[in-house]
């Protein structure tokens, strides 16, 4: 079920980031059922060995993420998985792509990454939340601190960003998922949950995202002040990407605060932008983004292209 014809990197080659993370975790992940495939996910640029490897059960790499959805090769519709994605394949740190779901997660919600003990079929460790996981492993060495180098103004402006897509576009742009195109939400977020059941989950997921976005504020506004609102900050973001993307040449990537390597702000940027582009259940946002800021869609296509060439694009 889960065999794959990946790149082989050998232990010798691992960074040192890999070999951190193998010692704190390297593991078999069976996950029975659950374990629906397995993507050693390294981006092919950073396996650039000859060999081929056919990932085998008893291969499975150390560290587990919950994506939510049994996709896959495809982009989920959760902002915070594809960053989570894009900060692990950024920092070359292999992991299995399990299912998992809200209701199994340790704060429930998506993702969750599991770490497993070596010769252990049973996870040792559950991290959630994307900016906490990030931390536990900056914290243990497992992958590098992307803002270490910055400035305490830019450090200020790379947590602004993301703050302003995390706290606020997150909730301004659920509100078109969950509310103006409910059914289409309902069906692809429940996929799991047979229908007649989907329907009476539907209605308390969907009351219950109605009281979370009244009592965040983004559920006060009309959809015309909701509309503003989203346009306002894709165009802040644009105007940032746009400006980073002048001080490049060629087809390379740029990065949001404008340097020469990513910061934290871009994983969340990508999630996000990935998020807009492949969501059908907010498709006013994803014209709004490819029609008026096409530098949000050319910066995704670029992070695309080197960290995630497998998966199929939007
Ligand atoms: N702060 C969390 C946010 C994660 C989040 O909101 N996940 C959503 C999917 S995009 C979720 O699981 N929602 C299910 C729920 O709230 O019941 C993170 O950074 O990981």
């Amino acid at each position: 079920m889960y065999e794959r014809t990946g790149q082989r990197r050998t232990e010798a080659n691992h960074t040192p980031v890999c070999k951190n993370l193998i010692k704190i975790a390297v593991s078999d992940n069976s996950q029975g059922t659950e374990l629906s495939h397995s993507i050693f996910s390294l981006h092919h640029s950073i396996f650039q060995e000859k060999s081929t490897l056919t990932m085998k059960p008893t291969s499975h790499p150390s560290m587990a993420l919950f994506r939510g959805w049994d996709t896959p090769t495809h982009y989920v519709w959760s902002p915070f998985v594809t960053k989570v994605e894009f900060r692990l394949r950024l920092s070359a740190l292999p992991y299995t792509s399990l299912v998992g779901s809200p209701r199994t997660a340790p704060r429930g919600k998506i993702p969750y990454l599991s770490l497993s003990a070596p010769s252990s079929n049973t996870p040792t460790e559950w991290l959630s939340d994307s900016t906490l996981i990030f931390r536990t492993l900056i914290d243990r060495g497992a992958i590098p601190d992307l803002n270490a180098t910055l400035s305490p103004t830019q450090k200020a402006h790379d947590l602004a960003i993301r703050a302003l897509l995390e706290e606020k576009l997150y909730f301004t742009q659920g509100r078109e998922r969950w509310v103006q195109n409910y059914y289409t939400m309902r069906d692809h977020t429940l996929w799991s949950i047979p229908y007649p059941l989907r329907v009476v989950i539907g209605n308390l997921a969907y009351r219950a995202n109605l009281r979370k976005f009244y009592d965040h504020g983004a559920g006060r506004f009309s959809d015309d002040e909701t509309r503003a609102f989203v346009k306002e900050i894709w165009s802040g973001v644009g105007a940032l990407l746009e400006e980073s993307k002048r001080n490049v040449k060629g087809d390379v990537c740029f990065w949001v605060l404008g340097g020469k390597e990513p910061t934290e702000a871009d994983a969340t940027v990508f999630g996000f932008a990935v998020s807009t582009l492949v969501c059908d259940a907010a498709p006013e946002s994803r014209e709004l983004v490819k029609m008026e800021f096409p530098v949000v869609v050319e910066y995704a296509e670029r992070i695309h292209r080197r960290w995630f060439a497998e998966y199929e694009m939007w």
